[in-house]
């Protein structure tokens, strides 16, 4: 009778694991049929009635039966693993042949495009490039440099005045003062960035636009490598056929002073309409470090001399590409940002 029940389960149990469809079905066919309180063992507790003559063969074939079914759920066990790794696998089938999403590509905006081959030429003439804060103390912007405290640059109307001695730096000068205060000469540096003045909002005039200065100090430096060094970053610029020419100026900061000019490109110093009749283009502004600049940053100008220059990027990069509003560098427009 208990050997009959014993093959029964036995059956039911290969029927009910042949259709069980995943682990949490398997584990709760193994509760039922081998559990502490399972059918196989249901079973054990009624021996004590058998006699002593049947009851090892019962509990051998209970034993039989335990393991047959053991090995049953380990067989269907393996079988689902199979199969639940088969289908992952071709839910994740991928057709490496399909082809990519092509990544929508940026543009470097022009101003940036002609800074970078500005920094280039000068990297290659062995300077380095600095930076600084563009809220910046009076005593950088100005003090610093010699401008005295009627100077028009001063102005309030030019200038974006934070209170307590803090202003939006009018130039990138401040830079290099703070690059003498902290490095000994020989210094050779160029300061690119944004510089603030409080004009209002036309074709060639932005409350924001970007400089690039350079400083040079040394032991003899001389107006000689000042003329040198900017005559041939403009032939690296423009062209090694470019003529150039330094016209007498005044800054505060350099004695003497000057502004370099380039000779048109378009009318070889006829005069037309890039150049506006004059026959030249004026690049930049220039001069040799005055000595006042130099003590207030702790150069001893007995000692040593450098030289200065600075020049606006939008206007070199709107004569580059014939672009003729300024405000157009700021709009962020992109169909004008992807012609560059
Ligand atoms: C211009 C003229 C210039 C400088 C900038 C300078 C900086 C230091 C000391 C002396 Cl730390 N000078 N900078 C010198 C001459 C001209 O800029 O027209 N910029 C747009």
């Amino acid at each position: 009778m208990l050997l009959e029940d014993l093959q029964n389960i036995e059956k039911q149990a290969a029927q009910a694991l042949e259709s069980a469809a995943d682990p949490k079905a398997l584990d709760d066919l193994r509760v039922k049929y081998l559990g502490k309180k399972g059918e196989l063992t249901a079973i054990l507790k009624q021996m004590g009635s058998l006699s002593a003559e049947e009851r090892p063969k019962v509990g051998a074939f209970a034993n039989e039966v335990r393991a047959a079914i053991e090995n049953l759920i380990e067989q269907r066990s393996n079988a689902l693993k199979a199969q639940m790794q088969e289908k992952k696998l071709a839910e994740e089938k991928l057709d490496v042949t399909l082809p990519g999403k092509a990544a929508p590509l940026g543009k470097s905006h022009p101003l940036n495009k002609v800074l970078d081959e500005i920094k280039e030429i000068f990297l290659g003439m062995g300077f380095s490039i600095s930076e600084g804060p563009e809220v910046e103390l009076d005593y950088y912007n100005f003090e610093a440099l010699n401008i005295p405290k009627n100077h028009p640059a001063r102005d309030t109307q030019d200038t974006f005045y934070i209170p307590d001695n803090v202003l939006l730096r009018t130039q990138t000068s401040p830079v290099q003062i703070r690059t003498m205060e902290k490095q000994r000469p020989p210094i050779r540096v160029i300061a690119p960035g944004r510089v603030y003045r409080s004009d209002a909002v036309d074709a060639t005039h932005s409350p924001l636009f970007h400089q690039i200065e350079g400083l040079v100090v040394d032991k003899g430096v001389t107006m000689a490598d000042l003329k040198g060094t900017l005559e041939m970053f403009v032939k690296r610029l423009y062209g090694e056929d470019s003529v150039v020419r330094f016209r007498p100026h005044h800054f505060p900061f350099t004695e003497p002073s000057a502004e370099l000019d380039v000779q048109c490109f378009a009318c070889h110093g006829e005069g037309c309409r890039l150049c506006k009749g004059e026959g030249w283009i004026e690049i930049l502004g220039c001069g040799m470090v005055h000595p006042k600049v130099l003590s207030i940053c702790g150069v001893d100008p007995e000692e040593y001399s450098g030289f200065a220059f600075g020049l606006g990027l939008e206007r070199i990069v709107m004569r580059r590409y014939n672009i003729d509003d300024l405000r157009l560098f700021f709009e962020n427009d992109v169909r004008f940002l992807g012609q560059f």
